[in-house]
């Protein structure tokens, strides 16, 4: 074939095969705040995991603002098929309501707001608690007295999470925030003995970033104080159950009062609450923040 020819025959079906691409990518509309939100997202609120505390008061909060008579709905997915979601929708500048919550990197990462919650359906603030098996503070005294110490801020945890994030190993991330951060770690270990021949000491959580992070330089403080740590990733119910049950020592992954709210009652007086690790979570609603005319879950509503 010549160079004509073959560009003759060629030329036709590039154009055709690009025609057919561009047919194939189903390009949602951008929002448009003039129109009613709940068509334009199908009534869909994009979940997380469906044993996540915050799918059961996002449910809950669907039926206390009526939204459920427009049929609003909320898809079960996981956290990272959620925030790929929501990535996806503010490079295309489309409408989008999540699950959102923090401290987590979506809220330094994307341009997203929560929306207001009138009804304190997630609750007014939220924190986080660390959870031990009775009997740990007769078995393992030291590791008690850290875990009871163990507290940090939003921002420390967010520090961890980040390196997670941007694909460091968990544990690698953990040391090297201990390391960066001696003052803090000294003042939950301070005057507590090291412990010999190598206790084990079994901690479980929950694979959410935030639990990650919190696990991971837990775990790693108290293998400097001697003990031979494993942390264990499951479900939250078998979490809380791991601890009732005496086949866990600890974990540092409650989000209280309301996120965990059912497994800390179904669960009452078979573990011990050291109190709060983590002061100023927050958990509800969340969508970019170009979509200006939604700023309450109360605009979900009516708004057609
Ligand atoms: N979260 C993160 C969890 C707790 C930690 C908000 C996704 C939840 O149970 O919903």
């Amino acid at each position: 074939m010549t160079m004509k020819k073959k560009l003759r025959f060629l030329l036709p079906v590039a154009l055709l095969l690009g025609l057919l691409l561009s047919g194939c990518s189903t390009k949602a509309p951008e929002y448009n705040a003039k129109k009613p939100l709940g068509p334009q997202i199908n009534y869909t609120i994009t979940g997380i995991d469906a044993g996540a505390g915050i799918m059961a008061t996002t449910q809950k909060a669907l039926t206390e603002y009526g939204l459920t008579k427009d049929n609003w709905q909320l898809q079960t997915s996981s956290t990272a098929a959620m925030t790929s979601t929501l990535d996806k929708a503010i490079r295309h500048h489309e409408p989008i309501v999540i699950t959102g919550w923090q401290p987590h990197w979506m809220f330094t990462k994307y341009p997203i707001k929560f929306l207001k919650d009138p009804k304190h359906v997630y609750g007014k603030s939220e924190n986080i608690h660390t959870i031990v098996r009775k009997g740990l503070k007769q078995d393992k005294p030291e590791a008690y007295e850290m875990l009871d110490r163990f507290h940090w801020t939003p921002t420390e945890m967010s520090q961890v999470m980040i390196q997670v994030n941007n694909g460091k190993d968990p544990e690698r991330a953990a040391k090297e925030w201990i390391q960066a951060h001696p003052d803090q770690v000294k003042s939950w270990t301070k005057g507590i003995k090291k412990v010999s021949g190598h206790p084990t000491l079994k901690m479980t959580y929950v694979a959410w970033d935030s639990e990650i992070a919190s696990t991971n330089v837990v775990a790693e403080v108290l293998r400097g104080l001697g003990y031979k740590v494993t942390i264990q990733a499951m479900e939250m119910q078998p979490m809380w159950a791991s601890i009732a049950t005496n086949v866990a020592d600890a974990q540092v992954a409650a989000w209280l009062p309301t996120t965990s709210a059912k497994y800390y009652h179904d669960y009452q007086g078979k573990f011990v609450d050291l109190g709060t690790n983590l002061k100023g979570a927050r958990v509800g609603l969340a969508v970019p923040k170009y979509m200006t005319n939604i700023n309450s879950i109360e605009d979900l509503k009516n708004n057609e």
